[in-house]
């Protein structure tokens, strides 16, 4: 084929982009057509996502490629975080508004499901870390709230998922969006439905499961008409993000950590198989699908988060930084004189984050950051640290040294996050690309159109499409002796509360 042109959406949870692939064969280039926020609204007492702002933006995307390119694109596939979903009567109508999954609810129906079921049973069904807003807890909840006495025909949809039957009319559940749920089993690959039962879900909620890949309906016809354009394909791609990004990690060697850095930074490995021992689970690594049947072994690494959440604080108090002034700011402190552990529960939910970090710091003892640049480096260090443990942790799972961490997404725009990241694991860190999400998600699609047969073929069209950035460690010593620091630091706060 010549110069195939495929659209991928990517709703991130913080923002979301309409990504125009060009595959003239043997190569990929994309480009940007349509940019938008993703801000959650609070209501009443819950957190939610504004999905009818959303399809209206996914709309708008379709409506921006028509302005640019020339007829209608090959194929249309949508990603976005974990986890969340929506009801989908038989009608096509959705009940209610898609909850957000850092919604406060969650805590106490994970404490409530694993008050029964031990955690130590739930993850050797599933090998999910227990995350208070995995699907499974959240459904929980909405039992709690008597929200799943429904009809016989309505489906519960995950977000992709959803966004691809109103797009398409079509139900039905992508393998990799559904591995974040904990409730599948990860070996046969299909829902667990004893564990279904057990947490008193209707079996008729869930729909088949398909492996990402496969062109999935078209376009609907009210749609096209509305947005004067053919029937497009819609496909069913790698639609978790975090597998999307990982199709385009550019390399052929099982020898590397990826790190997928968003507002999460997920950091692990691609496996044939999962890892469900005791170290795993303790150590808080969970087994997602991943495109041909993989499995991502990774720890959820409250990535960037922490440092978006500063900055919009900021913005509220009036002082409005951009992400390149924070970094270049932290980049003249000194660094390495306090640490929060990133995974502290109390920096999950949206708040001020400055003032969270500033108290994990004096309860700890350490010095408290003051600035703005002291709070953004206490971050970027905090997070170079976890990638090292992490780093240590797989390693001894898997009983083998690793040779390179790579980074993928948004994240690497943070150079000083690449730089420290490569000084606290003493590893080569390779950047790019930076759109990984969307390569991988047109890629996928590229799969189901028979333009790529295999992830190897894929990975090898990344690397010659998209050269990356490396980074090599520095000053390692200084760095290893501050890792002990660090550890202790967490040790400390974990057995305090
Ligand atoms: C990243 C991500 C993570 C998932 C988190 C919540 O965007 O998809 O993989 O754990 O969001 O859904």
């Amino acid at each position: 084929t010549n110069h195939m042109h495929m659209l991928a959406v990517d709703f991130g949870a913080s923002s979301g982009r309409t990504i125009l692939g060009s595959w003239d064969g043997s190569r990929l280039t994309v480009e940007d057509i349509h940019r938008f926020a993703n801000d959650p609204v609070q209501l009443g007492t819950s957190l939610h996502w504004d999905f009818l702002r959303l399809f209206h933006e996914l709309k708008r995307g379709i409506h921006a490629y028509k302005q640019h390119g020339s007829g209608s694109p090959a194929s249309i596939a949508v990603d976005t975080w974990g986890v969340d979903y929506g009801f989908v009567d038989g009608k096509g109508k959705l009940l209610g508004n898609p909850y957000h999954y850092r919604d406060a609810r969650n805590v106490p129906a994970m404490e409530e499901l694993l008050s029964k079921l031990p955690d130590e049973s739930l993850y050797g069904r599933t090998g999910i870390q227990s995350l208070s807003f995995n699907t499974i807890f959240q459904l929980v909840a909405e039992s709690c709230e008597n929200a799943l006495q429904v009809d016989a025909d309505t489906r519960m949809l995950f977000m992709p998922d959803l966004f691809r039957f109103y797009l398409s009319g079509v139900r039905s559940t992508e393998y990799t969006i559904a591995s974040t749920s904990g409730l599948l089993n990860p070996i046969a690959r299909d829902w667990d439905r004893e564990l279904l039962n057990q947490i008193a879900a209707p079996s008729s909620l869930f729909t088949p499961i398909v492996m990402p890949g496969t062109a999935e309906g078209h376009l609907r016809r009210d749609i096209a008409e509305e947005l004067q354009v053919g029937p497009i394909p819609i496909v069913a791609t790698a639609s978790h993000d975090t597998a999307s990004a990982v199709v385009s990690i550019p390399s052929l060697q099982g020898d590397y950590a990826y790190i997928s850095c968003g507002t999460w930074s997920l950091m692990g490995v691609e496996l044939d198989e999962p890892i469900m021992n005791e170290h795993a689970r303790r150590w808080g690594f969970t087994n997602e699908g991943g495109a041909e049947r993989k499995i991502r072994m990774l720890k959820n690494i409250m990535g960037l988060w922490l440092l978006q959440e500063c900055k919009r604080q900021w913005e509220l108090e009036g002082e409005a930084l951009s992400y390149t002034e924070m970094q270049e700011m932290a980049k003249l402190e000194r660094g390495l004189t306090c640490y929060v552990d990133p995974a502290d529960a109390a920096f999950l939910a949206p708040g001020n984050m400055p003032q969270r970090i500033r108290h994990y710091c004096f309860q700890t003892g350490q010095q408290v950051p003051q600035t703005k640049a002291e709070l953004v480096r206490c971050i970027v260090d905090s997070l170079a640290m976890m990638f090292r443990q992490t780093l240590d942790e797989i390693e001894h799972l898997l009983d083998r040294k690793l040779t390179a961490i790579h980074i993928v997404g948004g994240g690497i725009q943070n150079r000083l996050l690449c730089q420290l990241a490569a000084n606290a694991t003493g590893r080569p860190v390779i950047a790019g690309p930076v759109e990984a999400t969307a390569i991988g998600n047109v890629m996928m699609q590229a799969k189901a159109h028979g333009e790529v047969q295999s992830l190897e073929q894929i990975r090898q069209v990344v690397i010659d499409s998209f050269p990356p950035d490396r980074y090599e460690p520095e000053d390692s010593a200084q760095w290893r002796e501050a890792f002990e620091t660090y550890k202790e630091v967490i040790h400390k706060k974990s057995v305090r509360s």
